[in-house]
């Protein structure tokens, strides 16, 4: 029996700095609801989907910064999205700037959580692998300082039984490394969620600016083929407080091949009926890790280190 699992990608336009918590919220709502009429089992909102990518921008004041992050999450601010989505039994996945106090310290992480159909948390994530800088460059057109506002996740790449199948998380930037597919694929997932906030220029390298749209769709689509998942990435999308970002929010099946695609850079739902019986065939067949894959082997290849000299 097909485990089909109908996911909407909520794609997000531009969240800018007038708009308040309550303006955002609402805007997921409606498309929370929009995916829910559409028999939706699961929506998937984008990284930092509650505010703008404040990483853009070079922030000094503190309590200006701690303005963009959030204590809980579901909590206060979100009960009105949670809600909603427990009384249409929709799942969902929401990427946030999370704020924590562990042994006193105030602990900052870009982070995302996993809630199901009945308002339960499943799991949470935190991005480990953290793009940019962590020093002001006044004369790049915008910051990336991902490095100063978050510190690295603690939590790995956890997978967990949900939705019929197994589901693991990433954020933006940890879709670009092969070891985000291969370690949450070891960890069984059929399913990956992730968000992002992608600027189609590069200022550092304005060089690579032509291949962002494509960079940005090779690595998932080789990620889901090569370990046999599914890939679902939500884009933050459009001019945000003048970062031009991109859109192709998409949903890419364990072939590799994108199945959805946003088309504008707006708020955008893209929806697919996903059947994770979609995986078996990569990952018992073409791509088995226990049959076609040796560790042992790669182990002898790793500890060399560099070329051999003939
Ligand atoms: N952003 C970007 C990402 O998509 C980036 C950083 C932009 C990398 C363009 C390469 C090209 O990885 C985040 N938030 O990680």
């Amino acid at each position: 029996m097909a485990r089909i699992i109908r996911i909407a990608a909520a794609q997000s336009g531009p969240v800018l700095r007038s708009e308040t918590r309550v303006q955002t919220l609402q805007r997921l709502i409606s498309m929370l609801q929009d995916a829910a009429s559409a028999g939706a089992d699961l929506i998937v909102f984008t990284e930092c989907a509650l505010t703008p990518f404040f990483s853009h921008w070079w922030i000094e004041d503190e309590a200006e910064l701690d303005t963009y992050y959030e204590d809980a999450v579901p909590g206060v601010t979100t009960q009105a999205l949670f809600e909603e989505a427990q009384r249409l039994q929709i799942g969902v996945h929401l990427g946030y700037a999370e704020r924590c106090v562990r042994n006193g310290r105030k602990r900052r992480f870009n982070s995302s959580v996993l809630v199901d159909a009945q308002g339960d948390v499943i799991g949470r994530f935190r991005k480990i692998h953290l793009p940019g800088h962590a020093d002001h460059r006044p004369d790049n057109p915008f910051q990336n300082l991902e490095k100063r506002y978050f510190e690295t996740g603690d939590l790995g790449f956890p997978t967990w039984n949900a939705f019929g199948g197994v589901v693991g998380m990433c954020i933006c930037n940890d879709r670009r490394w092969s070891e985000t597919y291969r370690v949450l694929a070891l960890g069984g997932a059929e399913l990956i969620l992730l968000g992002y906030n992608t600027p189609d220029h590069i200022p550092e390298h304005p060089e690579l600016d032509r291949l962002v749209n494509f960079q940005h769709q090779l690595c998932m689509q080789a990620g889901a083929y090569q370990n046999g998942c599914w890939v679902v990435a939500v884009g933050k999308a459009g001019m945000e407080e003048g970062v031009s970002q991109i859109g192709l929010t998409s949903i890419i099946a364990p072939s590799g091949e994108i199945v959805a695609q946003s088309k504008t850079t707006g708020d955008e739902l893209i929806i697919h009926d996903c059947n994770l019986d979609d995986t078996r065939v990569y990952k018992e067949a073409m791509l088995n890790f226990e049959k076609n894959r040796s560790p042992e082997h790669y182990q002898a290849i790793t500890a060399q280190r560099g070329a051999k000299t003939p």
